[in-house]
């Protein structure tokens, strides 16, 4: 069972993550247009962990007895001025979810709230890597220096990203995960 306002910040937290979900398809639309099509492949993809990061709070409130209450989703920015631009962009709004994060794993731990914490590691270690990729590639986009050979080359690794995470969550997120062998 959930206290109140650890499901509250939990449905906030679950916001965030539609919200991630919604820049980062803005984003990969963006770059479509600009003819980078790995960039957007990249997007793409981090589009679909975000959803996948939605639906493991949705289907955690769920399981204890809670109400996943979907509040409106904010627009997100649809003009960047370049990858670099994007990429800083996209660090800034990571280091926002991982400090939400850490402020939801004190109030679980401030709540004695065991299995919210344990539910919660989870997602501090995939900040990590989440601020990990993008610091990567923006230490590549420093270099590149706005060279549209580099961009290209880039653009073409980045094409190989591919889909990890469960996409069907029609029977939930842990029947999802299982089909996926994850
Ligand atoms: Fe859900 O990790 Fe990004 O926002």
């Amino acid at each position: 069972m959930l206290g109140k306002k650890v499901e509250e910040s939990l449905n906030e937290q679950m916001n965030r993550e539609l919200y991630s979900a919604y820049l980062y398809m803005s984003m990969s639309s963006y770059c479509t247009s600009k003819g980078l099509k790995g960039f957007a492949n990249w997007f793409m993809v981090q589009y679909h962990e975000e959803m996948f990061h939605a639906m493991k709070f949705y289907e955690y409130i769920n399981l204890q007895g809670g109400r996943a209450l979907l509040k409106a989703i904010s627009q997100p920015p649809s003009a960047f001025e370049s990858p670099l631009d994007m990429f800083g962009k996209t660090l800034e709004h990571e280091q926002y979810i991982t400090k939400s994060i850490n402020e939801l794993m004190e109030l679980a731990i401030a709540g004695k709230d065991h299995a919210t914490q344990i539910f919660l590691q989870w997602y501090v270690t995939e900040q990590v890597e989440e601020e990990s990729n993008d610091n990567e590639i923006i230490a590549q986009l420093k270099i590149i220096n706005d060279d549209p050979q580099g961009i290209m080359l880039l653009d073409r690794e980045l094409a190989g990203r591919i889909t990890t995470v469960p996409t069907e969550f029609s029977k939930g997120v842990q029947a999802a995960a299982k089909g996926q062998g994850a």
